[in-house]
């Protein structure tokens, strides 16, 4: 049976990129392979990126961040959710396989790139991050990884690093592969000026209230082409299109894609039209935060269930990683 991995980073609200991009298929692929799907917040990444840490907001994000996973149907009693700092072997397995790690290879990652080039000063930490997702995965020997498109270089280093250490060592880890949402979505943040990032706040957020959501919708850009109310457009070149994508119904899609190539339908009306299936799909999700946000102990109590488990799956890797490597002990 596939053993799934995956992790999300605690440097903001959740948001419908996260959703789309990666939670939805946690939840789908945590009911199909249960305790072989294993998913953590990744606290110890927060730290990579400065502009998104924040001392005195990373342990309510990362509670955050466990309570949003459960409210869109992450059930921790099926799946293995934890916390990745709680499971000190994440970072033992990044520091052997960042000194076999060629620095080229980090610095040609295009994450590292976009992030460090706004940076003044680039920590370390910023290039070893796929590393440490390198370890966090193979720490579980997973093979099945449910991410965005926007982490499919990060995989394809976390196998090079798996091939490496197996022609070092001997077989020890799988060559793990990324499984997608959708056709390798990515969700454009309502900027339009690129990817939906949590730490770039261009983002609708999963527990975002309707009335915040419309307040950023309504000025966001369209297709450039309708210049004018009677301009015909292109659903396909919009950002409230790609929106429609993710939350309508068919009618709607139907509606939207006539109303704008015949320009029948102005871009406010077509937002509006956003706003039934954003309302449909968040709002359930929304309801049960709230319900876990009164019991915050049902939270806790499941990430240290669940830091349990994964230790008990972590350890004996590790212990393997640790005799074929030659530390003493
Ligand atoms: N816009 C997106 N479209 C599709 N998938 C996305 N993901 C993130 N944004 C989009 C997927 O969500 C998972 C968790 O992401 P992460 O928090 O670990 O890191 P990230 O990709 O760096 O996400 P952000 O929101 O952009 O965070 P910051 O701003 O902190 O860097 C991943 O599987 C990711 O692919």
């Amino acid at each position: 049976m596939p053993r799934v991995f995956s992790g999300i980073q605690p440097t903001g609200e959740l948001s419908i990129g996260n959703y789309f991009g990666a939670m939805q298929n946690y939840v789908k692929l945590g009911e199909q392979y249960g305790r072989e799907a294993i998913y953590c917040i990744v606290d110890l990444h927060a730290f990579t990126n400065p502009a998104a840490y924040d001392k005195d907001l990373l342990t309510q994000r990362t509670f955050d961040a466990a309570l949003t996973n459960m409210a869109v149907g992450l059930d921790p009693e099926k799946v293995i959710f934890f916390v990745q700092s709680h499971v000190r072997e994440h970072t033992e397995l990044s520091w052997i396989f960042t000194t076999q790690t060629p620095l080229g290879d980090l610095e040609r990652m295009t994450q590292f790139k976009d992030k460090a080039g706004v940076l003044e000063s680039i920590p370390a930490g910023l290039l070893m991050y796929p590393v440490l997702m390198a370890a966090d995965i193979l720490l579980y020997k997973a093979d099945t990884i449910p991410v965005g498109e926007d982490q499919t270089q990060h995989i394809e280093l976390t196998r090079e690093i798996a091939r490496r250490f197996n022609h070092t060592y001997g077989d020890t880890f799988p060559e793990p592969k990324a499984v997608y949402a959708r056709d390798a979505l990515r969700v454009p943040g309502v900027d339009g000026a690129g990817k939906m990032s949590k730490s770039k706040g261009n983002t609708i957020a999963i527990l975002e209230p309707l009335d915040s959501i419309w307040a950023k919708l309504r000025p966001a850009p369209t297709d450039p082409a309708r210049v004018r109310r009677t301009d015909p457009g292109n659903p396909d070149k919009c950002l409230i299109g790609d929106y429609h994508k993710l939350f309508s119904d068919l009618d709607t899609l139907d509606m939207i894609r006539t109303g704008c190539t015949t320009a029948g339908i102005g871009c406010v009306d077509c937002k509006k039209a956003l706003m039934p299936g954003i309302e449909r799909t968040l709002v359930p999700f929304q309801d049960r935060a709230a319900e876990l946000r009164a019991h915050p102990d049902t939270v806790r109590d499941a990430l240290a269930h669940g830091a349990q488990q994964a230790r008990a799956i972590a350890q004996p890797i590790m212990q393997e990683v640790r005799e074929k490597t030659g530390l003493f002990f």
